[in-house]
């Protein structure tokens, strides 16, 4: 699978940053083919070069349209040399064997770039070079294929190490950065022509078309098998924000799964409630005292079957979806008295390990945050410990805070949230958010826990939980300043245990 290079077709838009390797080549005694500019390029050089038109007994066409598109020159490349059939073509037609393509394509996207004309543009998409450089690509095996300026250095290297010579390996990765390269190409000339809006759905055609995306002037559609994770009861066709609201739920209520009945009630893709309890039905009433402001139009969970007991409490509430792993039949009928109102039968399905989102030009990738703090991590840095129910109450508020969006502040009591601070720009202003709504919905927070998302890189908000009642606290720890919280809670008889593990969500 070693070869060396004993002939290379060039044909370079940007002459730069070229010299050094056909003067490299030229040295092992490479024999070179060129189309014109380049062609012109390497006789300044006085390098010795064979124009492509001696190859193919044809002149370059139609204003430099068409230069390579031969059989002389693909032939010369694609060929395959362990083929008899391929062997005997090419002495047949007299083809030259072509063991290296170097390619610098018109630069497309730079002249769209520069405002150019529609004509001018046009002009630039090339069809020569992309296709040298597929053909050099898919031939791999006996060819290399250099398809951009970026890769000289590296391929000069390359000739220079080893005189000449390439690896199968070596030929493979060049023909990678090929595909990327013209791969890139066509999306770039797609996208200067793509205006219209159903070239994007018919290209994303298993997409679901949403009525409309967050907002009703924003167009919206759905990748996924909704189907394979939730059966629809009743109700209307799921929104954009209905979605997002369901993902949210079905994350939170996730983090309970083997509980005891839990209950949650989400907006805007955070718990606004969420309650465990012995029965569903108070676990719902639980859920809904801690904000039953913001439950309306809210979106429902819970971990285990809706009764009809739980089911007449709901039906009293407007809201957008209610989602359970089951439902009893009465309960079906009653909650489908509202013919809007959507009802979620969720079925064991894992999730994708991977979130992607778009982030500029381009997107962002993670794994699932998929660390769930649990009783075995948790450290505790005081001098007082917390007692067992405060370490049932700070497990339950850490997950729940890992599920709210960053900053976020959280309040539990007795398998309650009593109130949470959500998407603050600094610790401080959720958690007193988290305070004034406490207050606001009739809690008193005298023995209530803390959860955060992150450390605190200051004692203020040890400070300001201790004022309003709270006795011990859950963060990941790990702030230089760790030391001024701790100290604080020691003088104050609170409790605090470190989780190591972080839970921003934004
Ligand atoms: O107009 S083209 O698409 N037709 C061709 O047959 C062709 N072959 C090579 N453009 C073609 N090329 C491109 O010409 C190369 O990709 C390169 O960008 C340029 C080099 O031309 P010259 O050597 O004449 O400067």
């Amino acid at each position: 699978s070693e070869k060396t290079i004993k002939s290379a077709l060039i044909s370079v838009f940007s002459k730069e940053g070229l010299e050094p390797i056909v003067r490299k080549l030229h040295e092992q005694n490479v024999v070179f083919y060129s189309t014109g500019g380049t062609e012109d390029f390497l006789k300044n050089l006085d390098i010795p070069v064979i124009a492509v038109e001696d190859v193919t007994s044809y002149p370059s066409i139609l204003g430099g349209r068409v230069k390579t598109l031969h059989p002389k020159i693909f032939g010369g490349i694609l060929n395959r040399q362990d083929h008899d059939g391929d062997v005997q073509e090419m002495e047949a037609y007299g083809i030259p064997q072509i063991d290296l393509v170097i390619v610098d394509l018109y630069p497309f996207e730079k002249t769209v770039a520069s405002g150019a004309s529609e004509q001018d543009i046009i002009e630039k998409i090339d069809i020569g070079g992309i296709s040298l450089i597929r053909a050099a690509a898919k031939n791999f095996k006996d060819t290399l294929i250099v398809s951009s300026v970026d890769q000289y250095q590296s391929f000069l290297d390359l000739i220079t190490q080893k005189n000449g010579e390439t690896s199968l390996e070596d030929r493979k990765k060049y023909a990678t950065q090929a595909f990327h390269i013209s791969s890139h190409y066509d999306s770039a000339i797609f996208n200067y022509f793509n205006t219209d809006d159903t070239i994007f759905k018919q290209s994303y055609a298993n997409g679901q078309v949403l009525r409309y995306g967050e907002n009703p002037h924003q167009k919206g559609f759905f990748f996924g098998d909704f189907d394979a994770m939730f059966t629809k009861l009743n109700g209307k066709e799921l929104s954009y924000n209905n979605l997002l609201d369901v993902d949210a739920a079905v994350n939170l209520i996730a983090e309970f799964k083997n509980n005891e009945p839990t209950f949650a009630i989400l907006k805007h893709n955070n718990a606004c409630g969420i309650a465990t309890r012995s029965t569903m039905r108070e676990a719902y009433l639980d859920a809904l005292a801690a904000d039953p402001t913001s439950a309306f139009g809210g979106v429902l969970i819970a971990n285990g079957n809706i009764d009809v007991e739980t089911a007449r409490e709901i039906h009293s509430l407007f809201c957008e979806v209610v989602i359970a792993p089951s439902f009893s039949d009465d309960a079906v009928a009653l909650l489908s008295e509202k013919k809007n109102r959507i009802l979620l039968v969720q079925h064991e399905v894992e999730l994708p390990k991977s979130q992607v989102r778009t982030a500029l030009n381009g997107i962002l990738v993670q794994d699932r945050n998929d660390a769930t703090d649990t009783k075995e991590q948790l450290k505790t840095v005081t001098v007082k410990a917390p007692t067992a129910t405060e370490i049932d109450d700070l497990l339950f508020a850490s997950k729940v805070c890992k599920n709210t969006k960053s900053n976020t502040i959280v309040f539990a009591k007795n398998g309650q949230l009593l109130a949470s601070g959500t998407g603050q720009t600094s610790r401080v202003d959720a958690l007193r958010q988290a305070v004034e709504k406490a207050h606001s919905f009739g809690f008193s927070l005298e023995g209530a826990v803390m959860a955060s998302d992150a450390f605190f890189p200051f004692p203020d908000c040890v400070e300001l939980a201790h004022n309003a009642g709270i006795t011990a606290v859950i963060q990941p720890g790990g702030s230089i300043k760790d030391e001024l919280s701790i100290d604080y809670c020691n003088a104050n008889g609170m409790a605090m245990v470190f989780t190591g593990t972080r839970h921003f969500k934004h």
